[in-house]
Parts: C-alpha cells; sequence; structure tokens
C-alpha cells in the first residue's frame, strides 16, 4: 500500500521535477517556437558552423517574420558587430563575420524574450572591447579558487574522450551576451596546463567554443621551462628559455590555430616571474609575446603585484610598473584590478589606469563574490563594475574615463580587452546563488557596451531570467540596483576595505592581527583604528598615494574636505568626532551605515516574499533562503564591526538604531572552517 502510494506520488510530480525551473537555463530561457506561433523563415547564403548556430537559434526559438541572415565585406569595420534593421517583409541581420550574425539574432531573441517592440528595428552594434574574456581560476585538480559554486566546469580527467553536454551549453550562454574569450586555468597556474596531453584536452574543448565564437586562452606558470622542460632556470634572457617556449608555442598552435595567448601572473604572491632573475616585468612579458606574436597571439601581463614591504600595498603596482612604460611589445596588455588593493566592496579606481600611457592597459573585475558574501549574498555587480569603467583618470584631460582609456577611443590602442573573474561552476545554476547569474550576465554586456546602463542590464535579466511582469520587475530591478550599496554599508562603509576574516574572506575581523603574519593581509593594517579615530592615511602626511593620481584628483582625494566621504577612510585618518556633510560624527555616520545595511537586507527580504506568486516554487525557495543567510550575515558584520570600532572611539552606538545582538567575544572566537583552495 506504502509502495504504491509512494509511485503514485512520483507518477503525479514527475510533470512538476521534468518542468522544475532548477536555475540551470540561465537567462536563456527563450519560448520553444515549435509549440509556439510560427517558425522563423530564414534567408542565408552560406554554410559554417556559426552559421548553423545561429540558424539553429532561430528556428527553434524565433516566433517573429522572416530573418535574413547576410554577411557583408563592407562591415568588417564593427568587428564582432551587427546591424540589424526592419523591411516591411523581414528582418535584416548584416554583418563583417557570422559571429556578428549570431550575436545578433541573440539581440532579437533578447528583444523577443522581453517583449521589446520589434517593429522598426534599426540598430548598429560594435562591441566597446575586441578581447571579452573570462577568467576561470579553476585547478587542474578540479577545485576552484575563490570559487562559490560547486568544482570546476572542466573535467580534465574525463577529456579529451569524454564531453560533458554543459561544454557546448557554457559557449552558448557566453555568446549569447558577447563574451568571445576564455581562460581555463587559474592565475597561480600549474607549470603541467602545457604538457602535451592537457593541450589535447583543451584543444578538443577549443573546437567545441569556435563555433560560438569563442577563442581559448591559458594562464601559465613562468618556471615552466624548469620545471616541465627540464631547464635549469627560466630567466626570460636565456636562449633555451627563449626556445621552450618558442616550441611551446608551436605546438599550442598545430593544435588550437586560434588560440589567444597567454595570461601571466608573475612575482605576486609567492608566484615566479622574471624578477627571480634579476630581469623586468617587461622582460618576461616580451620574451612571451616574441614567441606568440607569429601566430597573432597574446600576452595578458597581470599588475597585481605587492610584496609585504614598508610601502602601503596601495602604492606598489603603480610603483613597479611606471617605470616599464613603453618597454612592453605591441603584443602585451597589462591587466589590472579595478582597484589598487583587491577587489573589495569599494575601492578608488586603480591609479595605473591611464598612467601607462605607452602601454596596452585592461581592467580585471571579479564576479566571483570573493570579498562580496561568496554565492550568499545577493549582490548586482554591474554598478561596481561601471564605478570604475566611468571614473574619470584625468589621465589625458576630462574625460579620460577608464572606460576610454582602455576601449581604444582616447588613445590608439592597439588591443583592447576586458576581463572578469568568473563565478560559474558545476552547480546546477552555474553559480551558485540565482542572483549571481546576473554577474556573469552584466560583465558580459558590459564588456559588450560599457554605456549601457546598470539599469537597463538588471531589466534585461530579470525579464529574461524570470518574468516580465511589472509586478515583479520593478521591485526586484530596486534591490539589485541598490544591493551593491546596501552591502557597502553592512560590510565596509566610507572606504573602509579589507577587514574580512582571514585568507577565507568571509565575514569580519577587523580585530584580525595573527603575531608573526605578513602586516598587508591583516585588517588593522587596512583601518588603522586607535583613540583618535579610523581609516588610512594616504595623504602627503601618510603614505602619499594621492600622489599617483591626475591631477586634479590628486589634491581633492588629498583633502579630508573635498574627499567624497565614501572614499574617506581610504584616504584619510579621520578622527571619530570629524563631522561629516551631514552633521553627524564619523562614529555616527559608520553606524548609521552599518544599520542601515542591515535594515536594507530585511527589507529585500520582504520584497522577495511578496514575489512568491511569480516564481516557481524552486528558485523562489532557494532565494528566500540565501537571503536568510545575507540579513544573519549583515547582522554579523554591523555587531562586530561596531563593538570592535567601539573600543576605539567609547562613544555608544546611537539610541536610534538596533542594539547589537552579540557580544564582541563570542564573535572573535569564530573561525569558519573555509578553505581557500590554492
Ligand atoms: C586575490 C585572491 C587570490 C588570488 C589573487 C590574484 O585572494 O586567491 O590568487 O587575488 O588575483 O584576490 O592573483
Amino acid at each position: 500500500m506504502r509502495n504504491l502510494r509512494t509511485y503514485l506520488l512520483i507518477f503525479l510530480l514527475f510533470p512538476l521535477i521534468l518542468f522544475a525551473e532548477d536555475g540551470s537555463k540561465l537567462w536563456l530561457r527563450f519560448p520553444d517556437s515549435q509549440n509556439g506561433i510560427s517558425a522563423a523563415k530564414i534567408i542565408s547564403k552560406g554554410k559554417n558552423l556559426t552559421l548553423d548556430i545561429a540558424k539553429k537559434e532561430l528556428t527553434t526559438y524565433w516566433q517573429g517574420q522572416i530573418v535574413e541572415l547576410r554577411t557583408e565585406k563592407s562591415l568588417h569595420y564593427l568587428k564582432d558587430g551587427y546591424r540589424i534593421y526592419s523591411t516591411p517583409e523581414k528582418i535584416v541581420i548584416s554583418a563583417g563575420k557570422q559571429t556578428g550574425l549570431l550575436y545578433g539574432v541573440y539581440h532579437i531573441l533578447r528583444l523577443q524574450q522581453t517583449k521589446s517592440d520589434i517593429s522598426h528595428l534599426n540598430i548598429t552594434e560594435k562591441p566597446s572591447y575586441d578581447v571579452r574574456i573570462l577568467n576561470h581560476w579553476d585547478n587542474l585538480d578540479g577545485s576552484v579558487e575563490r570559487g562559490y559554486a560547486g568544482k570546476s566546469l572542466w573535467k580534465w580527467d574525463d577529456l579529451p574522450n569524454k564531453l560533458s553536454p554543459r561544454y557546448e551549453e557554457y559557449a552558448r550562454a557566453n555568446a549569447s551576451i558577447g563574451i568571445n574569450s576564455v581562460v581555463f586555468n587559474n592565475v597561480n597556474a600549474s607549470p603541467n596546463m602545457l604538457r602535451t596531453d592537457y593541450l589535447q584536452k583543451v584543444k578538443v574543448l577549443a573546437d567545441i567554443f569556435r563555433p560560438y565564437g569563442i577563442r581559448v586562452y591559458l594562464s601559465v606558470n613562468f618556471s615552466s621551462p624548469k620545471v616541465l622542460g627540464g631547464l635549469e632556470n627560466s630567466d626570460p634572457l636565456n636562449k633555451e628559455v627563449h626556445k621552450w617556449w618558442k616550441d611551446k608555442a608551436a605546438e599550442i598552435y598545430k593544435l588550437i590555430p586560434d588560440f589567444g595567448g597567454f595570461l601571466v601572473k608573475a612575482n605576486s604572491e609567492g608566484q615566479p616571474g622574471p624578477q627571480d632573475y634579476g630581469r623586468t616585468h617587461a622582460d618576461g612579458a616580451n620574451m612571451m609575446a616574441d614567441v606568440l606574436k607569429p601566430f597573432g597571439g597574446i600576452v595578458m601581463w597581470r599588475a597585481f603585484v605587492y610584496s609585504p614591504s614598508k610601502e602601503d600595498r596601495a602604492k606598489q603596482a603603480y610603483l613597479e610598473f611606471l617605470p616599464l612604460d613603453g618597454k612592453f611589445r605591441d603584443n602585451v596588455i597589462v591587466q589590472i584590478k579595478n582597484g589598487p588593493i583587491d577587489f573589495q566592496p569599494r575601492e578608488p579606481f586603480n591609479p595605473l589606469f591611464g598612467a601607462l600611457k605607452k602601454t596596452s592597459e585592461m581592467a580585471e573585475f571579479q564576479i566571483t563574490q570573493e570579498y562580496l558574501g561568496f554565492s550568499n549574498h545577493l549582490v548586482f555587480l554591474a554598478p561596481l563594475f561601471k564605478e570604475t569603467l566611468e571614473s574619470d583618470t584625468y589621465a589625458d584631460g576630462k574625460g579620460s574615463t577608464v572606460a576610454k582609456i582602455t576601449d581604444g577611443s582616447l588613445r590608439n590602442t592597439k588591443i583592447t580587452a576586458i576581463a572578469g573573474v568568473a563565478n560559474i561552476g558545476e552547480d546546477t545554476n552555474w553559480t551558485g546563488n540565482i542572483f549571481a547569474q546576473a554577474n556573469w550576465y552584466a560583465f558580459g554586456r558590459l564588456a559588450w557596451n560599457h554605456e549601457l546602463s546598470s539599469e537597463k542590464i538588471a531589466d534585461e535579466w530579470i525579464k529574461m531570467t524570470f518574468t516580465n511582469q511589472q509586478e515583479f520587475v520593478n521591485p526586484v530591478k530596486d534591490m539589485m540596483l541598490s544591493s551593491r550599496e546596501t552591502t557597502v554599508d553592512y560590510m565596509m562603509p566610507l572606504g573602509l576595505h579589507h577587514i574580512f576574516a582571514f585568507d577565507h574572506h568571509y565575514g569580519p575581523e577587523p580585530w584580525g592581527d595573527i603575531p608573526g603574519g605578513r602586516p598587508d593581509w591583516m585588517p588593522v593594517y587596512y583601518h588603522k583604528a586607535d583613540e583618535n579615530g579610523l581609516g588610512f592615511d594616504r595623504t602627503e602626511t601618510g603614505s602619499n598615494a594621492v600622489s599617483q593620481y591626475f591631477p586634479p584628483l590628486n589634491a581633492i582625494f588629498g583633502n579630508i574636505e573635498t574627499c567624497p566621504e565614501n572614499l574617506l577612510l581610504w584616504f584619510h585618518h579621520v578622527p571619530w568626532t570629524y563631522k561629516m556633510k551631514d552633521g553627524k560624527t564619523l562614529w555616527e555616520e559608520i553606524s548609521f551605515k552599518y544599520d542601515s545595511g542591515v535594515k536594507n537586507v530585511r527589507a529585500y527580504q520582504k520584497t522577495w516574499d511578496k514575489m512568491e506568486p511569480y516564481v516557481d516554487a524552486e528558485r523562489f525557495r532557494q532565494i528566500q533562503s540565501k537571503l536568510k543567510v545575507q540579513s544573519k550575515d549583515a547582522v554579523w558584520w554591523k555587531d562586530a564591526c561596531l563593538l570592535y570600532f567601539q573600543t576605539f572611539s567609547k562613544m555608544p552606538i546611537p539610541y536610534e538604531i538596533e542594539r547589537p545582538v552579540h557580544e564582541l567575544d563570542d564573535l572573535k572566537k569564530i573561525k569558519l572552517d573555509l578553505k581557500h583552495h590554492n
């Protein structure tokens, strides 16, 4: 009897299980036109794998009028871009390249999915950057450094013979938002990545990705010639070393003729590099650039360098790279993190942007939320990405935004590129949290067009991922758009930074100061709280990091009265009693900020609960439970930071705000067992 009931239940639930929304479709939840109105009639000449995909997407999902796909040589100037226009009989998509046609097809499918007006189309699109690249920090053993969505997508042990269906799904998702490049492996790279057997695996992935317009790149370990090739050293000026890289490049290009190039983390956080042999970053980068040049490959050389020294960490990359300006080959691009420290909730832009006048520069953003609550917290990152891109560096006068410095519009840059550290893993929903999918989406959309507003990107993503119903779209959009600021408020308001728990970076540890540990990895190094006040003096009286910014920014940041308040404690050591613009003291202001961060997350919970009628049960519940975690974490952050800073300010927590619910001593005892996989 019991068995029968179980069977009956399974039978009844089966359709639900089958059609449950588990997030695996991402934003690609196009209605199937086979069950819909009409299948597209496509006019197109030629055959090619990319075109085949474009046609298949249309026949499967397009419900509108006839679509003509047409390549036109004259449109080569649009690079991967395309034109879309309506005639009375049809919609024409034309492009210089087949990939442009594929992107054009995803464009009209997006319009259809977001219920946009498609009656009089007249669109021309040209991507902001040539190389729109995801950096996976995936290790060969399947772990992912700073990954919060399960293990790596890349099943190296099964490759090259067994292929996961997700390889193609991944490529399709990227193509749908214009991402055209991928680095498979961690910047802390294993030399084994360049072993012949691994290259054969990479080749198979490259073959799957190619029709989707995606080129593959690899992170390389600078010591590979020594470790893998058995050479005496990996000195970039050693002829044997040069030959080793030359042969390796030839081997790679034989397998993968359109291989993109190398990404290199050198002489940073213990990684080997040219400085081990008394050479410079330019010596190292140029040696690799020379071997890739005949094949059209590039080197993305990271500027994320710092060492435990007396010098302010925020200044070090600039100091190391500025003297090398003009010394890099033209197929080298320096990859610069958005801020001078490390993907913090808020940082000023990295002063290297614009400062290297004769070197191509690209921005690196972190899509994975290492410092933003992992895949537990809802934090929509488009506003963070845009804040950096829109920052004016003043390098070539007013209007020299980071976007314009890097997209080639201001300078005659040879290569233009933008990188995002991926948040993707083998979890069914790809990113661990459905809302984290929006950050993958936002990165792709901004890499394609950095002028898109955060609002527009959120709007598209919500409509494609969930529903077009305004009752859902509007509140959820408000929540997404405010979420980054909310997170800054409950974690690190007013320019505070790096006060995370040691190593894994989840949760607060402002008291963190391990005796004998690296000072530049300790929170107390960054907030400098004492009886007088709080914050890092980076003005002339302190580390003078402000001097690395072009005028007038150096003066603006350097003056406590003109420094933007959201960066105040980044640049200044501010007295607890300092009067903020709204009349509150610093201590009061910071207390209210933490409180407002907490209140906002509580409000997100209410917003989300009201959304239940519009969402499938599975995704509704998953997000609901993530918000509970975020709410608890926000209170944890607030109590930890306020109770700890109060031991210096000695002032009461303003009576208007919620009282702490923790004891500081208890919070200090929390040690999460979260392994940081290196
Ligand atoms: C930091 C991460 C570390 C990375 C490093 C990098 O904590 O895991 O290896 O950046 O970007 O954010 O190289």
